[in-house]
């Protein structure tokens, strides 16, 4: 994933000097898609931009190819000139497995060994991976706004299609809290969990009640932050926010 909370194999590979053609299939390139409208991506690299809705095509970012079409029906027009018109491509296979090599070796995320950390309070990254590691794979992950969602961001490996639900359009605070109660009431046979923060909490908490008085089964898991944590949570906002700064001033981001 690369923009908003991206990780680290993201962003090296889109902003790195290897890359020639991007195809960006479904996303209106917006502030987040595209780390802050990266002038990087957008000088360096050959885009394509595909989407159904004309109207998000060189919306919000500057992009010299265009397609309007579905996502879908245009992957499997490409897969049938595989044979013929990309057979050359076979030749320039190697140096592509090679480079995606590299790229795995490299850790998905920063600061991976907070994923880990006995620290107390809990870090955000030891949050994320100790819910992720005991839930069941068939969930919905309902993400609040806040800080907590550019961790859940980060380091959330969704386990499949839809199985994340977020606001990040307009991120309004407590969201999470009642669209994970609809969610639950819709799909009854699927854990769904929630991940809110306690700000978010006060201002939607109320429905939580709600869900209990209906008998609806959501867990909702707060990462709470009371005053004493106050500067600590600062505190790992700031290191988290640096680490990606410091990744876009290392593959010379100017803006
Ligand atoms: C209704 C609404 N008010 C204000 C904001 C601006 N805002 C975004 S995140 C945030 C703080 C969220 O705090 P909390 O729920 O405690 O989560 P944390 O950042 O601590 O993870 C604020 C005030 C918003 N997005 N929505």
């Amino acid at each position: 994933m690369f923009g908003y909370a991206g990780t680290n194999r993201a962003i090296t590979t889109l902003l790195g000097s290897d890359l020639d053609v991007l195809l960006v299939l479904g996303s209106s390139m917006n502030l987040r898609d595209t780390l802050f409208w990266s002038r990087q991506l957008a000088t360096r690299t050959q885009i394509i931009q595909i989407d159904i809705d004309p109207t998000m095509l060189g919306h919000d970012y500057p992009v010299p190819h265009t397609i309007v079409s579905d996502c879908r029906q245009t992957l499997q027009q490409l897969c049938k000139f595989a044979d013929e018109e990309l057979r050359q491509l076979t030749q320039s296979a190697p140096a592509r497995r090679k480079c995606t090599a590299e790229l795995k070796a490299l850790p998905a995320h920063f600061n991976t060994e907070k994923q880990t950390s006995d620290a107390t309070p809990i870090h955000p990254a030891r949050l994320i991976a100790e819910i992720r590691r005991a839930l069941p794979h068939e969930i919905i992950l309902f993400v609040d706004s806040g800080a907590h969602r550019a961790f859940a961001g980060h380091y959330w490996e969704s386990f499949g299609p839809g199985g994340v639900r977020s606001a990040t359009n307009l991120g309004p605070m407590g969201w999470a809290i009642p669209a994970a109660i609809g969610g639950k009431l819709a799909r009854p046979e699927t854990p769904v969990v929630v991940i809110t923060g306690d700000g978010c909490r006060r201002m939607h908490g109320m429905e939580i009640a709600t869900a209990a008085r209906y008998r609806v089964p959501v867990l909702f898991v707060a990462s709470n932050k009371n005053l004493r944590q106050k500067k600590s949570n600062r505190c790992w906002r700031k290191q988290f926010y640096c680490q990606i700064l410091l990744r876009r001033t290392m593959v010379g981001f100017k803006s």
